[in-house]
């Protein structure tokens, strides 16, 4: 059995509580939904599954198909760990409705969020958030998309992205593009634009370790209109951030998720396989692992949640705070599946055993969404501009 001490923390209230137990019902019956040679089936199935479940009701707010006015960013982490205990493509599939969806949230006008969210919510619509470019991933503010005025009311984007999550498979792409009011990170502006655009072309499926659908896709001359700009001309840079601020806590959710599940794992092998006339777990270095391990689990949670409620409670920027729990926790995590392996042994690295799949699964999110060097120079620069200050 899981432990869910956790649910106890301060950081949570009742309905948590209740959500987390809703999740990870679900979670072990969407894990039977996923079907590893049909990935882009897999998610639809997911999609449609979690929002008949009521989950996805939490990736957008009210009135829009969504359960609360504002985006609860503890649901969101809870839901995201409940889902990559079991299944890492389950929580591909919710968290990228979130974020995907999370510019029109946090920056569209009532007539957008009226347009776009509900479909979102109901699991009939797929969302994409298209930032990264070939030269410009971490670097936010170099990104070279271009957006220029087409007539009164379009503007044409030429460019690529790369690195889409449900390239492909969206119906929707949040873009993020140079629209050059200002030079740099002052210049760039973000446009819904609809999957079967003209001029919207997906290049290639790019294959991973662990599979999920993402792409590389190329803007030709594509004619979008002016009045699917999210925010004002030049506000781009901060949308992107913004966004991120909500959702890179939930990345560390995620990790989370895996790192638990790697842990329950470990300590399931522990208390089994005997070796040396005792079990794993009555040996002082296995102890050690086990230990390490639970530290680094409740360390990762900590901050995750820590994030997550600071957002809640109403914080403006929670940049630092985001950073911190997607840094611990994905770096926690990693090391948590590492060990993991150790006490399985030969097991850890045989196709399709679970801890196999961890180990996959896990590796991306040190680097997605801002890779932990990012999340390094994030929370440097928090303390240094306090320091001066
Ligand atoms: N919320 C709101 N505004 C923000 C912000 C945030 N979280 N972070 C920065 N800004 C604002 C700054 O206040 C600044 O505003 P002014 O011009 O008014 O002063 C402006 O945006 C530029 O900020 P900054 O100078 O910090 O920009 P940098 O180009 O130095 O940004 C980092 C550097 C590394 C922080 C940024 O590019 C980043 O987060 N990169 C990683 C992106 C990422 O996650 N990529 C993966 C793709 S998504 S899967």
């Amino acid at each position: 059995m899981p432990d869910t001490s956790f649910l106890d923390w301060p950081f949570l209230e009742p309905a948590h509580r209740e959500l987390r137990r809703l999740a990870a019902g679900f979670a072990e019956r969407a894990a039977r939904l996923v079907d590893h040679h049909d990935i882009d089936a897999s998610c639809r199935r997911l999609v449609a599954a979690l929002a008949e479940a009521g989950l996805l009701a939490h990736a957008v707010p009210a009135p829009h198909g969504g359960k609360q006015p504002r985006l609860d960013v503890r649901s969101l982490c809870l839901i995201r760990e409940s889902l990559a205990y079991d299944s890492g493509l389950a929580d591909f599939a919710f968290a990228m409705q979130g974020l995907g969806a999370g510019p029109i949230t946090l920056f569209g006008s009532e007539e957008q969020k009226r347009a776009w969210l509900p479909p979102v919510a109901a699991g009939r619509a797929i969302m994409a958030f298209a930032l990264s470019e070939p030269e410009a991933g971490s670097d936010v503010a170099a990104l070279a998309c271009t957006a220029s005025p087409d007539g009164p009311v379009h503007v044409r984007i030429d460019g690529e992205k790369t690195w889409i999550s449900n390239g492909g498979l969206a119906d929707h792409y949040v873009l993020f593009c140079r629209t050059g009011e200002a030079p740099g990170a002052r210049g760039l502006s973000a446009f819904v634009v609809e999957a079967g655009t003209p001029g919207l072309e997906i290049v290639e499926r790019i294959p991973t370790i662990a599979p999920h659908p993402l792409a590389h896709l190329r803007f030709a001359a594509c004619r979008v209109p002016l009045a699917n700009r999210l925010g004002a001309g030049g506000e781009g840079f901060k949308i992107a951030m913004a966004t991120l601020d909500v959702f890179r806590s939930t990345v560390g959710a995620a990790a989370l998720g895996f790192a638990r599940r790697a842990l329950d794992e470990a300590l399931a092998r522990a208390r089994t396989r005997r070796l040396f006339g005792a079990t794993l777990g009555d040996l002082q270095l296995v102890q050690g692992h086990l230990a390490d391990m639970v530290a680094d689990v409740d360390a990762a949670g900590l901050m995750v949640y820590r994030a997550a409620w600071a957002k809640d409670q109403g914080a403006g920027r929670i940049t630092r705070e985001a950073a911190l729990a997607k840094l611990v926790a994905t770096e926690a995590a990693q090391r948590v599946i590492d060990r993991a392996g150790q006490i399985h042994g030969g097991l850890a690295v045989r196709s399709g055993a679970k801890i196999e799949e961890l180990y996959r699964e896990i590796r991306a999110l040190r680097i997605y969404e801002g890779a932990s060097e990012v999340q390094k120079v994030i929370i440097a620069r928090s303390v240094l501009g306090e320091g001066l200050a």
